[in-house]
């Protein structure tokens, strides 16, 4: 055991731990009542935090079959054991809930100064339950919690609601929120932060809607239990210094993660008008070289020395932050070419709180289905209006858009003629910004992440379109697997990916912090094993909450991969094959310790320490 340097020990259930406050918040809505709930050191040391928390509660605490938008569901925001400590990017909240929109485990990743004080005020996740009866907002300021009324807060957008509350309580605090489209339960609205920091795809924010929860503001002025405060420190000022020196450090503050654009369109995976094509002729118009033109300042979240929100003046003269994902989906997946207006659409769509994804992906739909002749409404490819009105139209709800804000899959159950094959979702969740007609090891990504169609757990891309571009390899499917896992750490430590996968920060950064935080010796792999651990909790937590009604086709791409080829550019003809995908996917769960139908086997559960999830699981389905 280690000698603590601090006077600040944590002791949890009587065991002495550092890294961890060792507790939860609890908040009920209902009952207006706020309660604090240890846990013990083996349950931090197997789940970690962040998603592994949060998957934890879910799966002990949430009845299975509760529907997502009644009191019942829970809205967890869980931070890990590095967040919020000296060391770099370590700003991280997770925000995770039963989704409206799939039915299954969901959650997001925001950077936020909520998950600095959240920490601060000494506690490691904030578990609210039930729902008020009239509109409210958290103030949660160390030790007490404040249900204070929000009637006058209700049906502003996320970014006025920020403000009026900063009035109150300071530049300082940390203050999540939610806009009209969260309000009006848009099954794809997320939770924002500081006017462009958003999180939460799966519908997070509808969830926080459906509570009458407009926002919730953090203070906490506590000491993070380190055990080494110092070593830390020093390990955290050199891990800062060592990004300050990376090569690509000077290119990545001025694009960020916007360069994509230019090199998803060089390798044909642009999403291009609802995913038909993965070339986009205005590509260059709305790249990182064209976004340098509009920038007027880098924004980005708490503890971090590589920001990378590029904040754009759009065309409507207002200031928006631009990522790859927000562009791609309201740009080319619209057939979009002006930077200024796609800005603008994302900074509605921030301000509305609706997920940029699934909104790019909800109006390329409509597109596509207005001029099949689905819909009476005209609405056009590369529209800037048309665009708007149809967001604001699904934020609240208005005639084509009420039917849109239930995402793709249910829009095209309710159109239906053939639209199913062209609503680009896998499990409700609508895909991120890849297209994978020529990428199988993308579409495995999409089909097998663990919130539904998300590139998050697995940007395989990258690899793929220099390794053996279309082939089906089962390289390629343990290469998803190492990066889900790898991934999935960054998910339970509470910091952000980036300085990793971006610049080349070492990984081995990470066992140290943790040394220095918790005591405790992680190592790469142990910190793997954790990961695995947690993705299987929540692929057991779909599967329940699927009761009876899982299959191997919901880890399945969309149609229009494999029957429509690309018509244009170097790849001209590419499709996915459907025997070959189903084969990949088979050698994926094979490597996973899944059986053929997805649903891990109980021998797997067993080692990862998850036995009784294997007991409960076999109530609802056998298990091999
Ligand atoms: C994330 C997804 C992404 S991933 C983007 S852009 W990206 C979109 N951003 C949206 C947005 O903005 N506004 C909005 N209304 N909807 C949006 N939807 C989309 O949401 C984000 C960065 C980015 S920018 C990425 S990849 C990395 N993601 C990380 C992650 O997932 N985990 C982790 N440990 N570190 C990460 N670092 C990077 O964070 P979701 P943010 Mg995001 C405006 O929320 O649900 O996870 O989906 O949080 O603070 O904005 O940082 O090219
Ligand atoms: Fe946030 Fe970007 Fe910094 Fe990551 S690199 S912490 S997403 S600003």
């Amino acid at each position: 055991m280690l000698e603590p340097e601090t006077s600040i020990l944590k002791s949890f259930k009587g065991e002495l731990m550092y890294g961890w406050n060792g507790c939860f918040l609890k908040v009920d809505l209902s009952r207006r009542k706020s309660t604090v709930e240890p846990f013990d050191a083996s349950f931090a040391t197997s789940f970690l935090g962040g998603r592994g928390f949060a998957a934890k509660i879910l799966w002990d605490t949430l009845p299975t079959g509760t529907d997502a938008l009644s009191p019942e569901n829970k809205l967890i925001f869980a931070t890990g054991p590095l967040t919020g400590f000296p060391l770099p990017n370590s700003g991280k909240l997770v925000v995770a809930s039963k989704s409206p929109l799939t039915g299954g485990y969901g959650d997001g990743n925001i950077g936020t100064f909520a998950a600095v004080h959240l920490r601060k005020a000494g506690y490691d996740a904030a578990v609210v339950e039930g729902k008020a009866k009239k509109p409210v907002f958290l103030h949660m300021r160390d030790k007490t919690v404040e249900f204070v009324d929000a009637a006058d807060y209700w049906g502003l957008d996320s970014f006025e609601a920020e403000r009026r509350l900063r009035k109150i309580y300071g530049r300082a605090a940390g203050i999540v929120s939610i806009g009209q489209g969260a309000e009006k339960l848009v099954k794809f609205a997320c939770v924002v932060s500081q006017e462009g920091r958003a999180g939460g795809r799966p519908g997070m924010g509808a969830v926080m809607g459906s509570k009458n929860l407009k926002a919730v503001v953090f203070e906490g002025s506590g000491t993070l239990p380190a055990a080494k405060p110092e070593e830390l420190r020093e390990e955290g000022l050199a891990g800062y210094r060592e990004i300050l020196v990376k090569p690509d450090y000077a290119f990545w503050k001025r694009q960020g993660t916007l360069s994509t654009v230019e090199w998803s369109n060089e390798n044909s995976v642009l999403p291009t008008c609802n995913y038909r094509e993965g070339i986009f002729a205005g590509a260059e118009k709305i790249g990182g070289y064209a976004a340098e033109k509009i920038k007027v300042s880098n924004r980005g979240c708490p503890n971090c020395n590589m920001t990378c929100g590029n904040v754009v003046k759009d065309a409507e003269g207002k200031q928006a932050e631009l990522d790859y994902e927000n562009v791609a989906m309201l740009g080319s997946n619209i057939g979009l070419g002006d930077l200024g207006q796609v800005a603008a659409l994302n900074r509605i769509a921030d301000e509305f709180s609706l997920d940029t994804i699934s909104l790019g992906s909800a109006l390329g739909f409509a597109i596509e289905a207005s001029e099949k002749g689905l819909i009476n409404e005209k609405i056009s490819w590369g529209n800037f209006e048309e665009a708007k009105a149809l967001a604001t139209n699904i934020a609240y709800r208005h005639g084509l858009g009420d039917v849109l804000a239930e995402g793709v899959c249910r829009a095209a159950a309710k159109l239906g003629g053939n639209s199913a094959d062209w609503a680009m979702h896998v499990k409700g969740l609508e895909i991120s910004a890849y297209d994978c007609h020529t990428a199988p090891a993308m579409a495995l990504a999409y089909g097998t992440s663990p919130i539904g169609a998300h590139h998050k757990d697995a940007w395989v891309i990258g690899w793929e379109t220099e390794n053996d571009r279309e082939g089906y390899g089962e390289e390629k499917a343990a290469k998803v697997i190492e990066l889900q896992n790898a991934r999935g750490i960054f998910e339970c430590l509470g910091v952000c990916r980036f300085p990793m996968v971006n610049l080349g920060f070492e990984r081995e950064w990470y066992p140290k912090y943790l040394k220095a935080a918790t005591a405790q010796q992680f190592t790469w792999e142990t910190l793997n094993q954790i990961s695995e651990r947690v993705s299987n909790l929540v692929r057991a937590f779909w599967i329940r909450e699927y009761n009876g009604m899982w299959s191997s086709e919901l880890d399945v791409p969309p149609k229009r991969w494999f029957a429509e080829p690309l018509s244009q550019g170097p790849l001209k003809g590419g499709k996915l094959d459907r025997a070959k995908y189903d084969s990949l996917l088979q050698t994926y769960y094979a490597k996973r310790g899944w059986d053929e139908r997805g649903v891990p086997k109980k021998e797997k559960l067993k080692q990862l320490g998850l036995s009784e999830v294997a007991d409960q699981l076999s109530n609802k389905i056998q298990l091999v």
